[in-house]
């Protein structure tokens, strides 16, 4: 596939995806998301890769689902064709994916970002989901993403209001891992996206598995989840690997298997 909305390229162990509609404020249409949803798929299948990073530009993360495609649409046609269905590929990966948000991201742009495992926000960034503002309310998740990160008072306060809120409110919130200063944010989530693929990949993944299961289940469930997977990585070489190399004082070479 040929893409036209994204520009994808790898640097050492990380897969780094742009989304680039310059021309909307990378608005999120049909053709972005197929095209992310194949280039996820890539990145899931290549041994190569061990962490993603989606990022936009430094004016836009995105603005939002793409306005002028969905004005037309009817129910009927919205609901069989399911579009919405579609933009789960961000939250269906296994490999972890950071989200690196310089400017706006709003609406699907907000709702992708909190897709992803954690968001590092540019002092320059801004989220919100002004849907309210065009007589809907937001379809990819916002409404249940939002509020379990920052809670229902905020989370009631944005999606109501529509209203933008800047980085430091959205790192005070929980919304964002951290602020870093615009110009050093891609920088900074490659970095953290190298040390990330630099562990043990079994691990990795069932530690985000893990994380996720906290929002899906009991204490008590998400407890005897966590156990069985932490039991089940003793079965990897590369757990020896990771003991032996603290025990001989020396940097791990994991193995990812
Ligand atoms: N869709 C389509 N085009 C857009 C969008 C968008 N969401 N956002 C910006 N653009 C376009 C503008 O139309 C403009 O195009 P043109 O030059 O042809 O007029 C270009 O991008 C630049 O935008 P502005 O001139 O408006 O730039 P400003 O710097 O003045 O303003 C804003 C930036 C504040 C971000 C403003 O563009 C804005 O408010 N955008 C819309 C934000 C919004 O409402 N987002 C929510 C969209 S609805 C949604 O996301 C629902 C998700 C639910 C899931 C849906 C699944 C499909």
């Amino acid at each position: 596939m040929t893409y036209d909305t994204i520009a994808v390229e790898t640097q050492g162990r990380v897969g780094l995806i742009r989304l680039n509609r310059p021309e909307a404020l990378n608005a999120l249409n049909a053709r972005l998301i197929a095209e992310l949803d194949d280039a996820l798929a890539k990145f899931e299948s290549d041994d190569g890769v061990g962490c993603v990073v989606l990022t936009g530009s430094e004016k836009a993360f995105a603005a939002g689902a793409d306005i002028k495609e969905m004005r037309d649409k009817g129910f009927v046609d919205a609901f069989l064709d399911d579009f919405i269905g579609r933009w789960d590929v961000v939250a269906r990966a296994r490999k972890p994916i950071i989200a690196a948000v310089s400017g706006f991201a709003l609406g699907g742009g907000c709702e992708i970002a909190m897709m992803c495992d954690f968001i590092l926000a540019a002092d320059t960034a801004v989220f919100g989901q002004p849907e309210i503002k065009l007589g809907v309310i937001p379809g990819a998740g916002g409404t249940q993403r939002l509020t379990r990160a920052v809670g229902k008072a905020k989370a009631m306060d944005l999606i109501l209001t529509g209203r933008m809120m800047g980085a430091e409110e959205a790192e005070r919130a929980g919304l964002v891992a951290r602020i870093v200063p615009a110009a050093d944010l891609l920088g900074e989530a490659i970095k953290t996206a190298a040390t990330i693929a630099s562990m043990s990949l079994p691990a990795v993944l069932m530690a985000k598995e893990a994380v996720n299961r906290a929002f899906e289940s009991t204490l008590a469930e998400g407890i005897r989840h966590e156990r069985g997977l932490f039991y089940s990585l003793f079965a990897t070489g590369d757990q020896k690997e990771g003991m032996s190399a603290f025990v001989e004082k020396r940097k791990p070479a994991f193995a990812n298997r």
